[in-house]
Parts: structure tokens; C-alpha cells; sequence
């Protein structure tokens, strides 16, 4: 791929990391409406472009319609701009670390010949998904409402290979690592980790497949983590390196990055990541969409229709999904079928178009585990967990 950097596409990857944000000149944030052309990666179908270098690309509204996002379709979001291109026939992973009694390195062929096949429906949704929606702005990718998908995702679980591997009795965390790398050796490489028990349980994927196909390059090919229920920062690409280790993980992308205000938000804990004012991003948040209709969008007057969508959460499922039209009182939206904890779950209410003028519809999803979405959103700096609820205005003539 050709990359032609100029100055504003050097200042958008500027305001994608998080550490260099200090480095922009004041009002350099490119206005995100402005910098989002429709342009198409190799093997994507057109996308809308946050940033080039790195690639980060958001689904268009349309493609967010379908109960399984497109492979070509899905969004594609990178930290660092070095991606690599490793030939199927060439990848190794390596699982090993200080608490792995007898590390072992396997081939692709190793992986899907070796363990157990497991496929699993999950949303991936990235932290900052709505960033762009946050006011005041606050700084990273400027991300809309297409920083999310939900596929099928075909593995091996990461139990097996934990287990191969053998843990010992003192491991805390399991740290991962991608091929992709930054331009400037400084640049931290992209390491997450999960503690022992996130890794091990049973629908943590080392996933080769997406909707039956093998992962486009963009979304991590030959192989990457698939952990339903938790943010799409875990979810690591080009997976290279699997690692047991004995204490907690303190590289840049969990100790700096990914971080919220402690008790800001209902998340899954890890205690030994947190500090006292700190905690990392997990799980996410009883959230909707509204797919159906776009802002200011006309219903033709006695004609039906129906307000459809998604809703999803963390993996306990959704319970309900109400919607209040012109500050009426909340109704209860029929559900589609049930895909499973961590998909996502069709809504479809209808809308009364017997009377002209403006419309406002909101939608408000509850969980299995009781959690509602806010009304309004929770500030943060890092723009993260925006699921208040969403509000669509409508013109019925
Ligand atoms: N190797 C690698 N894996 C990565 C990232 C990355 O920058 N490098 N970004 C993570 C983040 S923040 C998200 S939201 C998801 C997005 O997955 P996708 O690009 O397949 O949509 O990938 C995750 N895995
Ligand atoms: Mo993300």
C-alpha cells in the first residue's frame, strides 16, 4: 500500500496516540466531518477514514445494517504504522514466559490441526467508539458510530494453549504481542494482557476465521485474540507472541493507555491493574444503535415504519430495549433472535407516521445483569465508553 503523509495526515496520526498529544500545536485536531473521505484499503470496500498512517477505519452507517458485519466492511483500527504482511506459510506463535512450564512455538497448520475448532458470535467494539460524539472533544481518532462490528470468529481456544504450554502455579497475567510496530524504534510496541483467568476462559479465541472466512489482513491475519465481551483493545492482531508471566504487565498500553477514572464506570475489575485513580478499560457497556434512519431523515406521512437497531453488552445478554418517541413514556421495542451473550440483538419498534411534523425517538437498552445505558454520557479524557443513549430526530411529512 502507498501512503503519501502530508502535513494534515501527519497531525491526524499525531492525535491518534495518546502520548503525543501534548505535541500538537493548539486547534490542530483535524474536525473529524471534514478529514472522513469514503476511501478503500486494499481487499476493504470503501470505508470512512479517521487516519492513514496508521490505518484507522470506520464501517459507514449502511454496512452497520447487516447482522454480521462484511469482512470488507469491518472497521480497522491500528496504534502503530508498521503493519506486517506475514505469509500464512511463515507465522510461528510463540507461548512461553516465566510461568509457562514448557513453551512451545506452533505453525498455523500446528493451530488448526492440533486443538479443538470453537466458533463464537461477538461484537467487536473499540473503547473509543463515539469519541468523535464527545463534547468537550477530547483527543485520539475521532471515531462516529462505526468503530464496531459482530462476526462469527473461528479458533482455537487459548485455554488449550495455555494448558500445552503449562501454567504455573505463580501466573498473574498472560501478555500478547502483534507483529505491527511503530515508525520510530522509541514507539512502544502494541502489548496488552489479560489476567489468567479473562485468558482461560472458554471463549477466549486465538481466532483464524471471520464469517467463515479466513481474517482479512486489515482485521489480523494470520491470527489474532478474540475475547467476546471485552473492549476491541484486547482483541490483539497478528498475533505473535503468547506470555505466562508472574506478575502484572506494565507496558505502556495498560499502564497509560486504555485507562479510565476509577469507578466511573460498571466494568469488570482487575485489581492488579488498578490504581487509586485509575482503572483499565474491560468489559463493555449495555449499549444501541440505531441503524434504520440517519439524523433529520423524512418518514413519508401515513406510511409505515419502524425504528430498528442493535443492542449489546458485556456477555450478559440483553434483557430489554424501550424506546420513547417525542418524551413519551418508555415502550418495550420487540427483539430479533438471540445469537448468543456476546452478539449483538436486533430492536425494531413502530413508528406512528399519522401525523406530520418532527419526531424525536430515543432508544435505551437494559441488560440481563440490570445495567442501563446512562441518559447522558461520562466524561473522561480519553473519550472512552460512550453508550448514552442515542437520539435520532425525525420529520414525519
Ligand atoms: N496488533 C494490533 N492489534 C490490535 C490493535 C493494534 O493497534 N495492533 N488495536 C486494537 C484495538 S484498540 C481494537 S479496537 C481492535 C480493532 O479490531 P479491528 O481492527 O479488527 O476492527 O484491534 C485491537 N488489536
Ligand atoms: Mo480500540
Amino acid at each position: 500500500m502507498q501512503f503519501r503523509p502530508d502535513r494534515r495526515h501527519i497531525l491526524t496520526t499525531l492525535a491518534s496516540l495518546p502520548w503525543a498529544a501534548a505535541l500538537l500545536p493548539a486547534g490542530a485536531a483535524a474536525d473529524p466531518l471534514a478529514d472522513s473521505g469514503l476511501i478503500a484499503l486494499p481487499g476493504k470496500r470503501p470505508l470512512i477514514k479517521r487516519t492513514f498512517r496508521p490505518p484507522n477505519f470506520e464501517t459507514p452507517p449502511l454496512a452497520l445494517r447487516d447482522a454480521f458485519t462484511a469482512n470488507d466492511a469491518f472497521f480497522v483500527r491500528y496504534h502503530l504504522a508498521v503493519i506486517p504482511d506475514t505469509a500464512a506459510h511463515d507465522w510461528r506463535l510463540r507461548v512461553g514466559g516465566a510461568s509457562a512450564q514448557s513453551p512451545l512455538e506452533l505453525s498455523l497448520s500446528d493451530l488448526k490441526h492440533k486443538f479443538a475448532h470453537v466458533s463464537v458470535t461477538a461484537v467487536n467494539q473499540c473503547a473509543g467508539c463515539r469519541r468523535g460524539l464527545f463534547t468537550p472533544r477530547v483527543p485520539g481518532v475521532l471515531w462516529e458510530h462505526g468503530a464496531i462490528g459482530n462476526a462469527v470468529w473461528t479458533g482455537v481456544r487459548l485455554r488449550d494453549l495455555l494448558d500445552h504450554a503449562g501454567i504455573r502455579a505463580d501466573a498473574v497475567e498472560v501478555v500478547f504481542n502483534g507483529d505491527d510496530a511503530g515508525v520510530l524504534a522509541a514507539t512502544p510496541r502494541f502489548l496488552k494482557s489479560l489476567p489468567v483467568d479473562r485468558a482461560r476462559d472458554e471463549h477466549t479465541l486465538v481466532a483464524f476465521e471471520m464469517n467463515g472466512r479466513p481474517l482479512p489482513h486489515w482485521n489480523g491475519a494470520p491470527a489474532r485474540l478474540v475475547v467476546p465481551g471485552w473492549a476491541g483493545t484486547y482483541w490483539m492482531k497478528h498475533l505473535s507472541s503468547i506470555r505466562i508471566e508472574p506478575q502484572a504487565f506494565d507496558g505502556f498500553w495498560m499502564k497509560s493507555a486504555y485507562r479510565v477514572p476509577a469507578n466511573a464506570f460498571p466494568i469488570q475489575r482487575v485489581a492488579a491493574q488498578e490504581t487509586a485513580d485509575t482503572w483499565p478499560v474491560t468489559s463493555l457497556l449495555i449499549n444501541s444503535l440505531i441503524t434504520s434512519h440517519r439524523a433529520a431523515e423524512r418518514l413519508p406521512l401515513g406510511k409505515p415504519a419502524q425504528l430498528r437497531g442493535w443492542a449489546w453488552d458485556g456477555g450478559s445478554g440483553v434483557a430489554s430495549v424501550s424506546v420513547s418517541v417525542n418524551g413519551g413514556g418508555w415502550r418495550d421495542a420487540a427483539l430479533g433472535k438471540d445469537l448468543g451473550p456476546f452478539a449483538w440483538r436486533a430492536f425494531e419498534f413502530p413508528l406512528d407516521t399519522a401525523t406530520a411534523g418532527h419526531m424525536t425517538a430515543l432508544v435505551r437498552a437494559a441488560g440481563r445483569d440490570g445495567a442501563r445505558q446512562p441518559e447522558a454520557l461520562t466524561p473522561n479524557p480519553s473519550g472512552y465508553y460512550h453508550n448514552a443513549i442515542q437520539r435520532v430526530e425525525l420529520e414525519v411529512a
